[in-house]
């Protein structure tokens, strides 16, 4: 089965406009337990189950409106239709829309551009969502999670705020592998984010997953390494702990890079800088300060720690930008 004929079962297709232009806003995500590695390429169906904490206000507004031809504008910025980024896009909308019908399509971050956080999950979010207005679908959030992570996995997460969990399924039609909310975010609980580069990373998660599944025989151990901390993260949120959250997320991390270091050729996205912020974290957990960190495809560090331990964290980092979900 591909994305259209998935599609096609799930929302109407031949619908026109019901309003002239809608716009909507989805929340960028960080997962606590990651999502690397799929069973599903072209339906983007994960090997495993994973869970996020949404990003509040830092994420992506969309607008969409029918028009003459297909346009795409990211941060009032043309993107040229020849560009991967607006193929991209236009092969996901071209999924869901009404045949014939052209659309004007605009996105705004609200994510630091310079924090290097994936802005893929929100935008795809969001644009799903927007859809659903603008055609008057009147879906759930359950199949919106399902049509975003047609777009881009993570992006299923991103249709909810706060903590999120993304069931992978077992069916080859991927009906059941969309995500659900689990609790709201917890108030006292900061993210705070450590840029190491800004730069374009010099391999895409996606081709990184791809390689990971394909050539890593550590990758074997990657379930059961979810399964644990998918447990205690859980458990977890529901208890407010701290230590716990933290631990498990950033030993979910270091397994994921892991699996990464492990594959042929080996992905290595941290830099000499990822490495310094790892060590300093540690050394300010042994001296007291509740810090944990987490990574994602990239060399940037992401730091967990409860809003009391605020002062502590930002005197050891002082360009940290920090983020309240
Ligand atoms: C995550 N990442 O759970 C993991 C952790 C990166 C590291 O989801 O191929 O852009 O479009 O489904 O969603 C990045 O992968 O990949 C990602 P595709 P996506 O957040």
């Amino acid at each position: 089965m591909n994305p259209t004929e998935l599609t096609h079962q799930l929302i109407p297709h031949e619908n026109s406009a019901v309003v002239s232009t809608a716009t909507r806003y989805a929340p960028a995500n960080i997962a606590l337990c990651k999502y690397w590695g799929k069973r599903d390429q072209t339906l983007k169906l994960p090997q495993t189950g994973s869970l996020s904490i949404s990003l509040g206000r830092h994420g992506t507004h969309c607008t969409i409106a029918p028009a003459e031809a297909d346009s795409l504008v990211i941060n009032d910025k043309h993107i040229c239709p020849t560009d991967k980024v607006f193929r991209r896009f236009f092969a996901f909308l071209d999924c869901m829309r009404p045949p014939q019908t052209r659309l004007y399509v605009q996105t705004v971050n609200t994510i630091p551009m310079a924090a290097g956080l994936a802005s893929s999950a929100s935008a795809f979010a969001a644009a799903t969502l927007t859809m659903n207005d603008l055609f008057g679908w009147n879906a759930d959030l359950k199949t919106l999670s399902i049509l975003a992570r047609m777009g881009s996995g993570s992006a299923s997460r991103s249709v909810y705020e706060g903590f999120v969990e993304w069931l992978p399924g077992e069916r080859a039609d991927g009906l059941d592998s969309y995500a659900v909310p689990l609790a709201p975010a917890w108030p006292e609980l900061r993210i705070g984010i450590l840029t190491v580069s800004d730069q374009p990373k010099p391999i895409g998660s996606t081709e990184a997953m791809h390689r990971t599944v394909d050539t890593a025989a550590l990758y074997s151990s990657w379930p059961l390494q979810v399964k644990r901390d998918l447990a205690a993260l859980k458990e977890a949120i529901v208890e407010h702990d701290m230590d716990t959250l933290g631990r498990h997320a950033e030993h979910n991390a270091m397994a994921m890079h892991a699996t990464m270091t492990a594959t042929w050729p080996p992905v290595i996205y941290w830099l000499p800088e990822t490495v310094e912020a790892l060590h300093q974290i540690h050394a300010l957990r042994e001296s007291g300060t509740q810090v944990y960190a987490t990574m994602d495809a990239g060399p940037n560090v992401k730091l967990l720690f409860p809003v009391s331990e605020e002062s502590a964290v930002r005197k050891a980092f002082p360009s940290l930008s920090i983020v309240e979900p």
